[in-house]
């Protein structure tokens, strides 16, 4: 079936703000004294602010009471939100996307945002787009964080349009499997390139051409 809508996942696919990420949970942890290092925080892309909590708790030598738990999450994301003010910019939009983007308007497809991020907002105001999406669907929407389908479902919903007329664009290993199970064709960029069940692959959106995937989307229909 021919691609009438592509959902972008935000974090790591539009914009880099994984970084940022990153540095808030190093000081939690740092804080707390529990061992955190890059490779732990790969496994947090695309999951949930409190899975990921969960996730760097693994390495710690107590338990922690779920009014502890948020405040943790709280102060990481206190920290996160500073480092969002005083840093994100437009520069830190990723390469290609605004071709990419400008190319697919061109063609009359519809652009929608599929983040588990709750900043989403705040984010796509710090880069110049927060009028830019037909449609966009984020963690404060949804109960079922990545890789349940909901976030993605729902942003077809908001476009108007079937799962199977969607191709998301991820960057991580819940992103893609949240994608297939809603029924959709993803392209993987970044850290997800290398994932084997993505229906198409990228390592960023400068490598790809629009005519790409939609003679992809007439191939397999
Ligand atoms: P927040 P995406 C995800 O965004 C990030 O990849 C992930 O690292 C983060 O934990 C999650 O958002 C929640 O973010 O704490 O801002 O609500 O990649 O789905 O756009
Ligand atoms: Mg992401």
């Amino acid at each position: 079936m021919p691609i009438e809508a592509v959902i972008f996942d935000l974090d790591g696919v539009i914009v880099s703000t994984d970084g940022l990420h990153y540095q808030g949970w190093q000081r939690l942890a740092d804080e707390e004294g529990i061992y955190f290092d890059r490779e732990i925080n790969e496994r947090l892309r695309g999951v949930s602010r409190m899975e990921s909590l969960e996730i760097l708790l693994e390495r710690a030598d107590r338990t922690y009471s779920a009014k502890e738990k948020q405040e943790m999450a709280d102060r990481k994301n206190g920290y996160y939100c500073k480092f969002l003010h005083e840093r994100l910019g437009p520069n830190d939009i990723l390469p290609g996307v605004m071709e990419f983007l400008a190319e697919l308007r061109r063609r009359g497809i519809a652009m929608a945002i599929g983040s588990s991020s709750r900043n989403s907002p705040t984010i796509l105001e710090a880069i110049g787009m927060a009028d830019y999406f037909d449609a966009t669907a984020d963690g404060n929407d949804i109960s079922r964080s990545k890789p349940d389908p909901e976030v993605f479902l729902l942003a077809a919903r908001r476009l108007g349009k079937r799962p199977e007329a969607c191709l998301v664009v991820e960057d991580a290993e819940a992103g893609v499997t949240a994608a297939l199970g809603g029924g959709m064709a993803v392209l993987a960029v970044g850290f997800a390139s290398q994932d084997s069940r993505a229906t198409l692959s990228a390592p960023d959106l400068a490598s790809i051409t629009v005519e790409r995937i939609l003679s992809f989307s007439l191939e397999s229909a």
